[in-house]
């Protein structure tokens, strides 16, 4: 595919444009990244961001912490039926299992995580006890399952009966990618939320389903800390969505704080990480991979492999979704 400007040409910033969301009602979007932003803010992939957003915003606004925030933001997204890639309605793996991935990190750089957890209802509370009650970062499978269920954590039967549905047919007419799941670009919609409270302190959390019709015991980005989500309270956050595993490969979240240490603005630190991934990988079929990002001084910044992805933003005075800046059209 031939390299295309779009990135150059989505680095002015403010230019407002009308589009359809999911919904089908329309949103004022505003193009690129937004620049300095006074706090509290929350930023989280995707449209179902704006929901969880505003359930962050109920706790910052009242001068909450971020760490609480960023929980209750994504639980949003976790309890929503109706969503297919995180929390119980998401879509199983080969098997039809579904298996759930999170993670959650605070302002003291402490961290929690779950993956290839089955029947929680809420991953990221699980990730954060693990943060809390245990001496451990991350618990996976039948033994983080073992840990929610004796803290009392609530279960659920997966996948949902329309899900299971979906994937038999998917099964039936996908015998030849038994061995290898086909991974596109509509089976994707994790949510990484990262928040900037009133004292200025940063937290994230991200939670995903995974890629849907996995192979069963994969684990992708969401609940590896420094993958999917990075947060270093001396210089800013990040969050990542999109194949996991060109995410996991070059450390995606850490590297674009580690290059705003270094002095990269939240914006250009995305760019580049983006360039790491297009560097490291021959075949960029489907690779759609996207990073966003804040400062310690509330600098925000998004970019991604292909064109598509948009996140929502929520201050005292926005809730909008922002169209990130992208390398290359499909
Ligand atoms: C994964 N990164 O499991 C997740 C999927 C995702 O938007 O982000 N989809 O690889």
């Amino acid at each position: 595919m031939k390299r295309r400007t779009f990135f150059r040409l989505g680095l002015a910033t403010g230019v407002l444009t009308l589009s359809r969301n999911v919904f089908g009602s329309q949103l004022f979007v505003e193009k690129s990244f937004v620049g300095k932003t006074d706090a509290p803010i929350v930023l989280s992939t995707w449209i179902h961001g704006l929901e969880a957003n505003r359930a962050a915003w109920e706790i910052l606004s009242k001068g909450g912490k971020a760490l609480d925030a960023v929980e209750a933001g994504v639980r949003v997204t976790e309890s929503d039926l109706t969503n297919r890639s995180v929390g119980v309605g998401g879509r199983p793996d080969r098997d039809g299992h579904v298996t759930l991935d999170a993670c959650i990190m605070d302002e003291q750089s402490r961290c929690g995580s779950v993956a290839f957890l089955e029947g929680i209802a809420h991953p990221i509370s699980v990730a954060r006890a693990v943060m809390e009650k245990t001496q451990h970062v991350m618990l996976v499978g039948e033994g983080a399952r073992k840990f929610a269920i004796e803290q009392g954590f609530e279960t659920a039967k997966t996948p949902l009966p329309e899900v299971k549905k979906e994937w038999k047919k998917w099964r039936e007419e996908n015998k030849d990618l038994f061995v290898k799941p086909r991974i596109n670009h509509e089976n994707h919609d994790t949510i990484g939320l990262i928040a900037m409270d009133k004292n200025g302190d940063l937290s994230g959390a991200c939670t995903t389903s995974g890629w849907a019709y996995k192979l069963h015991g994969r684990v992708g980005d969401s609940p590896i800390i420094g993958a999917g989500l990075f947060v270093d309270n001396e210089v800013g956050a990040a969050t990542a969505t999109g194949l996991g595993e060109a995410i996991i490969r070059i450390a995606g979240s850490h590297t674009v704080v580690e290059l705003m240490r270094h002095g990269y603005s939240p914006q250009k630190a995305c760019e580049e990480a983006v360039k790491r991934i297009l560097a490291k990988h021959k075949d960029l079929t489907n690779l759609q991979c996207c990073f966003l990002a804040i400062d310690k001084e509330g600098n925000i910044g998004s970019h991604s492999v292909y064109a598509g992805f948009n996140y929502a933003l929520k201050t005292a005075s926005d809730d909008k979704m922002v169209d990130s800046t992208f390398d290359r059209n499909w």
